[in-house]
């Protein structure tokens, strides 16, 4: 039994198939699982979620019981089948709730079988987390696939400690109470003794939402009580709390996630940039985005950017490249293989316009990319262009940000992630505004070289000073004083 589980939508791992048939279950590392290995490893833990392989679907391998990783980690796989895959994860998280919290960049479809599927599978994971649980355990459920589930194991296991972070944004509560079953998710967050969001304006729109909960008297319901920030670090801590309809008090705080910025720094310092460089041409302005094939990321409006800029002669064609990489993702879902295809049709039309013979304008790569991979394109790229319309955080900007320690490089950021919130010394940009844009592209490219360095300089500490482990011992550390002291500090 473990002292602390975290329920996340996926397992850290992947499974991966030999030449012979058998089936192996491999890390997939990243920074949830980096940060939070360490203290899993301390207190006998156990992290429950999906293996990514559909059960009882022909030709995906199933996975077992329990996975345990080299490190010692045990897993615990959730079955879902090919209808909880696509009513679920692809319906209800993907295609009402991604676009619902971040704020309508395309319409949500309410439908009712998805939610039961929501329900349900929400169900599953807390039985799972529960049935690992030790006595008076502490739970971390983490993101917007699973908001019911800290209601569900309050019911379920009321000696828990239980913690609900949000990675995504939330929105204003006038969007989110287009939810037809808004109450139910409300309710299923307060299941929690801490809700964590990267941002006090998400906290503080969750904070506004619970005052009005439609349908719950305000006596159900507390006024935020404090607005606290602990020092000058950008960990802050709770922001408030509200009461919830079983009359516990839940803390609601705002927690920025980051990287294994330790470990990014040291890979960047081997990596090869002028491999990435002598491979697109040594130009004389590399710019590069890199991002999940997601509409919330902005991939669109910044190629019709760069378009315009090499149009009017403002870059030279002959002189600049863009490296777009863009992860496959969701690739069933809709809207998704609309904005591929949209995609797509630019980089075509794009580089039929400007590109010669050897010399594309946008070399675009639809693949994941091993990570060493990425960090040579931001070792390599002079400018990093982070253009999302919405964005929870955003840890790509982190991540090229950690890579130049050396002052290097220039950043356009999109003022609608939260890292715009800690980044200060980026080329603030409207996604929505394709001149915005354009002008933080011509601002980075024209910088003084001194401020140019200075605002690099600036963000590189801010990474490399406020990293991942920092974020989940500051969550972890607020989610046992919310347990034991109900309200704000
Ligand atoms: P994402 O929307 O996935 O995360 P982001 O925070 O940028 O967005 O993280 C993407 C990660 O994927 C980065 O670590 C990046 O290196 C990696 N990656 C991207 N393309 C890749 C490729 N082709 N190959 C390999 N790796 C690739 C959600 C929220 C964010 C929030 C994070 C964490 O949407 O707002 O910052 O969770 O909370």
């Amino acid at each position: 039994m473990a002292e602390l589980v975290v329920v996340a939508n996926r397992l850290p791992v992947a499974p991966a198939t030999a030449a012979d048939g058998t089936v192996t279950w491999e890390a997939s590392p990243g920074g949830l699982v980096t940060a939070l290995t360490p203290v899993l490893l301390a207190r006998r833990g156990a992290w429950v979620g999906w293996p990514g392989t559909r059960a009882g679907v022909e030709g995906e391998p199933q996975a077992p019981a329990e996975i345990v990783t080299e490190e010692g980690l045990h897993l615990h796989p959730v079955e879902l089948d090919g209808d909880d895959y696509e009513r679920f994860y692809e319906g209800f998280a993907n295609a009402t709730l991604w676009p619902l919290l971040h704020g309508l960049i395309v319409a949500p479809r309410y439908e009712g079988d998805w939610w039961e599927s929501y329900r349900e599978v929400n169900h599953r994971y807390a039985l799972a987390a529960a049935e690992r649980a030790d006595h008076g355990a502490t739970v971390w459920v983490q993101d917007y696939q699973l908001m019911l589930v800290p209601g569900i194991l309050r019911q379920l296991r009321p000696d828990l400690t239980i913690g609900f972070f949000l990675h995504i944004p939330f929105p204003a509560p006038e969007i989110f109470r287009q939810l037809p079953w808004r109450e139910e998710v409300i309710r299923g967050l307060l299941g929690a003794d801490l809700v964590g969001f990267h941002l006090d304006s998400c906290a503080d729109n969750f904070l506004e939402l619970c005052r009005n909960i439609p349908g719950h008297g305000s006596a159900h319901t507390g006024l935020p009580d404090t607005l606290e920030v602990t020092g000058a670090s950008s960990v802050r801590r709770a922001t408030g709390a509200v009461t919830a309809p079983d009359g516990r008090r839940v803390r609601v705080g705002s927690f920025p996630i980051s990287i294994d910025s330790a470990k990014v720094i040291e890979r960047a310092g081997r990596a090869d940039a002028a491999r990435v460089r002598r491979l697109t041409g040594d130009p004389a302005v590399l710019l590069a985005g890199v991002d999940r094939l997601d509409y919330t990321k902005g991939i669109l409006r910044r190629l019709e950017a760069f378009e315009e800029l090499l149009a009017t002669g403002a870059l030279d064609p002959a002189e600049t490249v863009l490296v777009q990489v863009a992860t496959p993702s969701r690739e069933r879902v809709a809207d998704y293989r609309r904005l591929r295809a949209e995609v797509e049709h630019a980089v075509g039309r794009i580089n039929g316009r400007f590109a010669e013979l050897g010399r594309p304008v946008i070399h675009y790569i639809h693949r994941p990319v091993a990570f060493d991979r990425l960090l040579e394109l931001y070792r390599a790229a002079d400018i990093m262009l982070v253009t999302a319309l919405r964005d929870g955080m955003n840890l790509v900007c982190k991540e090229y940000v950690a890579c130049h320690g050396d002052a290097s490089g220039a950043l356009v950021l999109s003022e609608f992630t939260g890292a715009a919130t800690e980044l200060d010394g980026a080329h603030l940009c409207n996604p929505h505004d394709i001149e915005s844009v354009k002008r933080a592209v011509m601002a980075a490219v024209h910088a003084d070289p001194a401020d140019a360095r200075e605002r690099m300089a600036r963000m590189h500490a801010q990474v490399r000073d406020h990293d991942v482990d920092l974020w989940a011992g500051a969550f972890l550390e607020e989610l046992a004083a919310a347990h034991a002291g109900g309200g704000p500090r």
